[in-house]
């Protein structure tokens, strides 16, 4: 049985401090905000550090290798989470960094929710909850062709909300898709509010493993058992891992915790001042 753990070692940025990276990617993650008066502020700050460890210390994704049919493919299901993804894109050379201030303007290629138009996005993810059931299929698609190659799924709590994510849980389990990794952001709301006032998704461990997945359940903020937990996230024992990965509603940005409606966030310059000041340490603490 192959261990997809070592198919692809490292990363293409693996020289660059990861706690360095990830306060890169928060930088380019306002800058964008800066230039849109607003975005989807709160996911990029939840999602920081699962999103650095996935593409820089993780997926096998570079823009300039000769074997590109060959990458990982890493599906990001929840759309509006893209402002995360091409904070990372662009470090690993994915597009210039001048393109970061045209995110979701209009005729941009970096729209506010990620689609195919971007290079290096694999799929158009704003109809929630579609992501699992490629990914599922591309996974069963690299078994069938003898690809070695592995299918990472990016989604959230609000998407365990939703029947079609249920129905690629089974089958991915039925066919024990060890090359097939998801990572599920759990930061408790969605949309319409908390995500127990709108449809109860608890427990969520125990759904998984009950559909035949291997479920790791993690801090999704804790830079050093993000990392060690995707480095090993393909299971060894024929299973689809699925991680857990709790996080808070923008994680490091003070003015946005705690607070119910920070799905779209608009923000003054000032706001965004603050917000790098914490990102350099200065000013209040991440709770
Ligand atoms: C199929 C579908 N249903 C509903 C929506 C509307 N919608 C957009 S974002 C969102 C919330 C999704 O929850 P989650 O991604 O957990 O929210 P966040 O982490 O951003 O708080 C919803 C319901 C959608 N885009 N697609």
């Amino acid at each position: 049985m192959l261990n997809y753990n070592e198919v692809r070692p490292g990363g293409i940025v693996a020289d660059e401090p990861l706690e360095e990276l990830v306060k890169e990617l928060k930088r380019s993650v306002v800058r964008m905000t800066e230039a849109a008066g607003g975005g989807y502020i709160a996911q990029g700050f939840c999602s920081a550090e699962v999103m650095a460890t996935l593409f820089y210390r993780v997926l096998r994704l570079d823009p300039h290798d000769s074997d590109w049919a060959d990458r990982d493919r890493f599906l990001l299901s929840v759309g509006h989470y893209a402002i995360a993804v091409y904070a990372a894109m662009e470090k690993l050379g994915f597009f210039d960094k001048a393109m970061l201030d045209t995110y979701s303007a209009d005729g941009s290629v970096i729209e506010m929710i990620g689609s195919e138009m971007t290079p290096g996005i694999e799929i158009t993810g704003g109809s929630l909850a579609q992501g699992l059931s490629q990914g599922v299929g591309l996974a069963i698609a690299a078994k069938l062709r003898g690809h070695v190659w592995r299918t990472v799924v990016y989604m959230s709590d609000g998407e365990l909300e939703e029947g079609q994510t249920w129905e690629a849980a089974m089958v991915a389990g039925h066919h024990k898709l060890d090359n097939l990794l998801v990572v599920v952001d759990v930061n408790g709301v969605q949309a319409d509010g908390r995500i127990e006032d709108v449809t109860g998704i608890l427990p969520i461990a125990e759904k998984w493993q009950a559909f035949g997945w291997r479920v790791l359940e993690i801090d999704g903020n804790d830079l050093q058992v993000v990392l060690e937990s995707l480095t090993g996230g393909f299971a060894p024992d024929g299973r689809p891992t699925i991680v857990v990965a709790n996080t808070i509603m923008g994680n490091g940005v003070s003015s946005l915790h705690g607070k119910p409606d920070v799905h779209y966030v608009r923000w003054t310059p000032e706001q965004s001042a603050d917000a790098l000041r914490e990102i350099a340490g200065e000013g209040a603490e991440p709770v």
